[in-house]
């Protein structure tokens, strides 16, 4: 098993508190996806991010796991405090390593679905909440890595990977893997001059 997979699901990122004191390094954040099914299909509940890390973006709903709370808890608490949904049941279903390198940042964030929950989304000072049919997400406006994982989220696979990015819209290379299928998909990309703006 390599050592992204085994990292992936491991009994440290289970339920347990994360923090320096069980060796996780680097920043966690959960990342929570709402789906529900409508006539014209299936539908997943994204949120325009008004402030803060990937502002402007569409994204699920999440944050930082803070310290002494579990990953699910905190997966819970964030979906709460960013549209008002509460969470029945949630499941996780992915783990991604994300290193920007032009800002020396490394994120480590736990994906999970949430096909149960209860209270209709509201919008908070951090988050407008919209239902898009799993079709049509518009992924211009969402961070670049999205595309490449979105597809499994939405097939019900776990999932596993590492992205590494040259700035926030610029992927070097990513390595992602099905673990119901144990299929690997690796991608490298040219960097142009051009690609690098003001970043
Ligand atoms: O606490 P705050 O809301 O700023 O947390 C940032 C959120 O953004 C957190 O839920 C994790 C998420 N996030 C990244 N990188 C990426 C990414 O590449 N794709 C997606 N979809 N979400 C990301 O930090």
């Amino acid at each position: 098993m390599s050592e992204l997979v085994s990292s992936a699901f491991s009994t440290d990122t289970a339920d347990q508190p994360v923090g320096y004191s069980n060796g996780l390094d680097g920043k966690h954040y959960t990342l929570v996806f709402c789906r529900r099914n409508r006539e014209n299909g299936e539908e997943v509940l994204l949120g325009m991010k008004k402030r803060g890390v990937g502002a402007g973006k569409f994204n699920g709903f999440g944050g930082k796991i803070e310290e002494g709370e579990s990953v699910e808890e905190a997966a819970v608490r964030e979906l709460m405090e960013e549209c008002s949904v509460k969470a029945v049941e949630i499941k996780r279903v992915g783990y991604l390593v994300e290193i920007i390198k032009s800002s020396n940042m490394k994120f480590y964030i736990h994906i999970f679905n949430c096909f149960n929950f209860e209270n209709e989304p509201v919008e908070s000072s951090e988050m407008n909440p919209q239902w898009f049919n799993t079709k049509n997400i518009p992924y211009e406006k969402m961070w670049c890595d999205d595309i490449h994982w979105f597809p499994l989220l939405f097939a019900n696979k776990s999932f596993t990977g590492r992205f590494n990015l040259i700035h926030e819209e610029f992927i070097s290379d990513f390595q992602l893997i099905d673990l119901d299928t144990n299929t690997t998909t690796k991608k490298e990309f040219q960097f142009e001059e051009s690609d690098e703006e003001d970043h």
